[in-house]
């Protein structure tokens, strides 16, 4: 099988195992875990931030985010396809209180007149408007990148309005690798920062919330009490260290398949937006038929937003693979319907 239904679905490299095998570990919530607090420190860096906080996934580290942010009965200003929203199974509402209100923008983007039409003011009648949540890349638009200068505009225009900025970089990396824009960049722009290790970046596990020490704080207390404090941590954090460190440049091999990929599937008579990273969306009418057909032909993907299906390259595939892939997709053409 060809799995691309996920950049989640990488097996620890040889190298990240050695890692693993050897890091040292403490018990990481009395905090003596040296080797979460090793990654802790890195990603802080590597983002620009003060502090980070090494968590079990991006969900949570979204969460955190979304909680320690705001209060109850406030709202989440987001785009209407981003991750927080569409995919983490109501939790702002569960774990949080707070009320989402979503918002359009193209490919993933929200533009500061939106922002500012959608912004309650100060009466008894509404909710308060106190974050807003942006991604970068945009998964659901097909890994679109959040334009630096529209992320500063858009985040600049959040806060004269008052609001918190919390960024889903769960792709974050890719972002940079494609732009050659340091991820800093665009955190200096955020409060809080959410960023995996467990997408391309090919670890088992793991994401972390970075922001200033005062909000990391908060978070470490927020992680606990969502059941996300771990004890020898250092051995999953050791993977998540040696994917940072090891694993950010080669991203751009995983675009430079996802162009190719793409290109081999326009060549077979499907619409195929050119991908800015990693992620490839095919325009077809039917998706899940047009998933189980190429099930057949040994290549897995996903649903992408409606009317798409998503095909994603990562760490496990190579030229020869997307070869493969675009050959199954040839066979299958003539018997699925296609836009
Ligand atoms: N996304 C997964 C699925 O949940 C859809 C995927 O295969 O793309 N933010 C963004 C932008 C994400 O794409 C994801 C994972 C997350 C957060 C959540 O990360 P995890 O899976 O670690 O909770």
């Amino acid at each position: 099988m060809i799995d691309l239904r996920s950049d989640t679905v990488t097996r620890p490299t040889e190298g990240m195992r050695r890692a693993m095998l050897e890091a040292p570990v403490g018990d990481d919530v009395f905090g003596e875990d040296p080797t979460v607090k090793r990654l802790e420190e890195y990603v802080a860096g590597l983002l620009g931030k003060e502090a980070a906080l090494y968590a079990p996934s991006g969900t949570m580290t979204n969460q955190i985010g979304v909680h320690v942010n705001t209060s109850r009965g406030e709202e989440v200003l987001l785009h209407e396809g981003s991750h927080i929203f569409v995919y983490e199974a109501g939790a702002p509402a569960m774990l949080s209180s707070v009320q989402l209100r979503t918002l359009p923008g193209e490919n993933g983007v929200l533009e500061p007149d939106t922002l500012r039409a959608a912004v309650r003011p100060e009466d008894v009648h509404f909710p308060r408007s106190r974050l807003v949540c942006l991604e970068n890349t945009h998964n659901t638009a097909g890994g679109k990148v959040f334009p630096l200068e529209d992320f500063a505009a858009v985040a600049g225009a959040a806060k004269e309005l008052g609001l918190k900025v919390h960024l889903d970089g769960a792709r974050l990396f890719n972002a940079q690798a494609a732009t050659g824009i340091p991820a800093s960049e665009w955190c200096e722009h955020a409060d809080t920062v959410s960023v995996c290790s467990s997408k391309g970046l090919g670890a088992p596990v793991g994401s972390l919330l970075a922001g200033d020490e005062e909000t990391i704080s908060e978070a470490r207390r927020a992680r606990k009490a969502f059941g996300g404090g771990m004890r020898q941590a250092g051995i999953i954090a050791a993977a998540a260290l040696y994917a940072f460190e090891n694993h950010i440049e080669r991203l751009a091999e995983d675009h430079e398949r996802a162009r190719n990929l793409a290109a081999g599937l326009r060549d077979a008579g499907y619409e195929v937006p050119e991908p800015e990273t990693n992620l490839v969306l095919v325009a077809v009418d039917e998706p899940f038929e047009f998933l189980e057909a190429l099930a057949r032909e040994g290549v897995l993907a996903t649903p992408g937003k409606p009317g798409f299906v998503r095909l994603c390259t990562h760490l496990d595939v190579g030229d020869e693979e997307i070869e493969k892939a675009i050959e199954a997709v040839a066979r299958i053409t003539a018997g699925t319907r296609q836009r």
